[in-house]
């Protein structure tokens, strides 16, 4: 006997497999930050990336837990290859206001069909997609003011990226 429908279940695994694909995504973009020699990024796009992996988990977990069953799905490639890291920062931000996108939907959904207990679950989500989206902010902001982020200023850039903790917020 599942405390979710069906339906809620459908919709919260096509979630789980977007944090999946957030985590290759973010593994590849860290594996590209390595070969150009951006350690700090690379440090830190893999850390952002098993972040990712514990988003998927707490999907699984629910899911699981609630009656349904947690499934992954086909999943499409993710780009491995990058202009600049101005370009993959921007990418990154919009991916995350996607995610945002996609969680605000869940909520809405849940709160239409007054399911609480999963209305609950995705509250840790939302105040989640809140802090990614500032940090996520926080680097083009920093990308902005050093203007061009060639020489010094990359390698200042990859040593702020690499100080930055991606899982501080993650509890
Ligand atoms: Fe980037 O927070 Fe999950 O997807």
């Amino acid at each position: 006997m599942s405390v979710i429908s069906q339906e809620t279940v459908n919709l919260l695994n096509e979630h789980l497999n977007l944090e999946h694909y957030s985590a290759n995504l973010y593994f590849n973009m860290a594996g590209w930050c390595e070969k150009e020699g951006l350690k700090g990024c690379s440090k830190f796009l893999y850390n952002h990336s098993s972040e990712e992996h514990t988003h998927l988990e707490k999907f699984r977990e629910f899911i699981n837990k609630a009656g349904g069953q947690a499934v992954m799905g086909e999943m499409k490639a993710p780009e491995c290859k990058f202009n600049s890291v101005e370009e993959l920062f921007e990418k990154i931000i919009k991916h995350e206001e996607y995610i945002t996108s996609c969680i605000n939907k869940l909520v809405s959904i849940s709160m239409d069909s007054k399911d609480y207990v999963t209305l609950k679950f995705l509250e840790w989500f939302v105040k989640e997609q809140l802090e990614e989206e500032e940090l996520f902010n926080d680097i083009i902001k920093k990308i902005r003011i050093l203007e061009d982020l060639k020489g010094r200023n990359l390698y200042t850039f990859d040593k702020f990226v690499g100080n930055l903790d991606s899982q501080e917020h993650c509890s």
